[in-house]
């Protein structure tokens, strides 16, 4: 998963870019960029490994001219963690194009085979979203002029979807031509649009999430729509199209689980509102199931579940108590590569403050399950720390299957829910009872006011809205993602980098 940033504005932007970046960092915490352009059409990037305060220093923001920028902050994916793989992406044919997305293609393999043997382009990393450039780049090329019209760009970008399949949802900046942006046509990954008025003119801003508008004190004007295309011309006038034959918006039911921050409005769905309505169908599910459990207390694992957390404990008529405090400054375990290191970075992130579980019954909330190793863990920290009993719910239901829209999820087999029945999850886990929620219940949850048309649900149970999903793709992305092919490859990744630096 990735965040995504592109501004026009009418005076420098490398600082807003920079800002917006720190407020989508959660979607990314391995890598940054941003690219600006000048007046005379130069471009300006920088971009490396790292957290967003890590990669620009004031001698790189001070080399970030112009008025126009696109940023991006990358989430580790199999087969993706070099410094040359950060985005975005530059290609220097047609005009001078420079590219960066959130997502994950599923015809890749197909996409690159005809990049080179039709389009006679090379690509010299193994990232799609230098793929997904070049397939902008063939397609803006085919018209053959100096001064593409917004109707050209427009019919660059249906091409873009006649040939691209999976999920993403870029911001690209075409010099001489504007800023960007659209999003795949079943609208998997977010993209918002935003715009303030200033004495100069106007100035729009393309992000992942409403946050970013929010902070840089933009208006949100609206979603994009999934298959629409968005351009800001030279001159800052707005043009917008739908470029896909046939759309749906189906966007990804995860990001609302847990990726999105709670102060984010994702095409019309309030996450913070959506999380808390998690929990009273949680609270709902118990109520049925459990009627005379015997709770003492409900606990969030910081920090996603608390919302959910706090609306269970009030739906059941219980306190809430934050028992477990979480260490700011480290990364979040989901992403970190490695099972070793994730084993060892629970105990860094959390601890618990024994008073709150001595002699107690708690009902411990986290958003989801993934691969439980963290789940497992924490259930223990709560034994050792005196709990009388441990009961264990989930926001989300099972994580059964691999998500191939662009959240790292480890292989199916690295997930404890996989091939595993409820009863099965929680000997794993070690809790005296584990509840999950249904997946209906956390459809409803988030879709109280009916604004999509479904959501992606793949990683809960199967159902791939694309439909390009087989066995033999699965298969591939088993063998990338499981942990010791990723360890192969981080190391064969340092080798590069020692030949790079040598
Ligand atoms: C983490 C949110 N959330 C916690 C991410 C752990 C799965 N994990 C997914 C639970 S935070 S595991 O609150 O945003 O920091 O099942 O893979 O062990």
């Amino acid at each position: 998963m990735c965040g995504i940033i592109g501004i026009f504005g009418q005076s420098e932007v490398n600082q807003s870019l920079y800002d917006g970046l720190t407020v989508l960092q959660h979607r990314g915490q391995d890598a940054a960029g941003i690219v600006t352009c000048d007046a005379n059409g130069q471009l300006f990037l920088r971009k490396d490994n790292g957290l967003v305060k890590d990669v620009f220093r004031t001698r790189h923001m001070m080399g970030l001219k112009g008025n126009i920028g696109i940023g991006h902050v990358r989430y580790p994916t199999a087969g993706c963690s070099t410094s040359a793989e950060a985005q975005p992406f530059y290609v220097n044919s047609p005009y001078g194009i420079v590219l960066a997305h959130n997502g994950n293609l599923t015809n890749t393999q197909e996409l690159k085979a005809a990049l080179f043997k039709s389009d006679r382009r090379h690509l010299n990393t193994t990232s799609d979203s230098e793929v997904l450039l070049n397939v902008l780049a063939h397609e803006l090329q085919e018209f053959h002029t100096l001064t593409p019209t917004p109707a050209d760009v427009f019919q660059a970008v249906s091409e873009v979807y006649n040939r691209v399949r999976g999920a993403y949802a870029a911001v690209a900046l075409v010099v001489g031509v504007g800023l960007i942006a659209f999003r795949d046509p079943y609208g998997i990954r977010p993209a918002v649009i935003g715009k303030r008025m200033t004495a100069k003119g106007e100035e729009y801003i393309i992000a992942s999430e409403s946050v970013a508008i929010d902070m840089l004190e933009f208006k949100f004007v609206r979603d994009i729509a999934p298959g629409e295309c968005v351009l800001i011309d030279m001159q800052g006038k707005l043009h917008t199209a739908q470029c896909a034959k046939q759309t749906m918006t189906s966007p990804c039911l995860f990001e609302y689980v847990y990726f999105a921050r709670p102060d984010s409005m994702m095409d019309g769905i309030s996450v913070h509102k959506s999380r808390l309505r998690m929990g009273s169908a949680l609270a709902a599910k118990i109520k049925r199931q459990f009627p005379n459990l015997d709770i003492d207390v409900v606990m969030p694992i910081p920090d996603t579940s608390r919302s959910a957390a706090l609306q269970l404990s009030i739906d059941l008529d219980l306190p809430y108590s934050e028992g477990f405090i979480k260490n700011r400054y480290i990364g979040r375990t989901f992403i970190m590569p490695g099972q070793t290191q994730r084993r060892k970075s629970v105990r860094q992130k959390l601890n618990a403050i024994g008073l709150e579980f001595e002699g107690r019954n708690v009902l411990l909330v986290d958003d989801s399950i993934v691969r439980g190793t963290t789940s497992q863990q924490i259930v223990q920290m709560a034994r050792d720390a005196g709990a009388n009993k441990v009961y264990f719910a989930s926001a989300a239901p099972p994580v059964r299957y691999s998500n191939v829209y662009g959240i790292d999820m480890p292989s199916v087999l690295e997930l404890v829910a996989h091939d595993r029945e409820v009863e099965e999850i929680n000997q794993e886990l070690g809790a005296d009872w584990l509840i999950y929620q249904d997946l209906a219940d956390l459809i409803a949850a988030v879709d109280i006011k009916d604004r999509v048309d479904r959501f992606d649900t793949s990683c809960f149970d199967a159902d791939y809205v694309t439909g390009d999903i087989d066995t033999a793709y699965l298969t591939k992305l088993h063998a990338l993602r499981n942990d010791v092919s990723k360890q192969n490859l981080e190391k064969s990744n340092e080798i590069i980098e020692l030949h790079n630096t040598n």
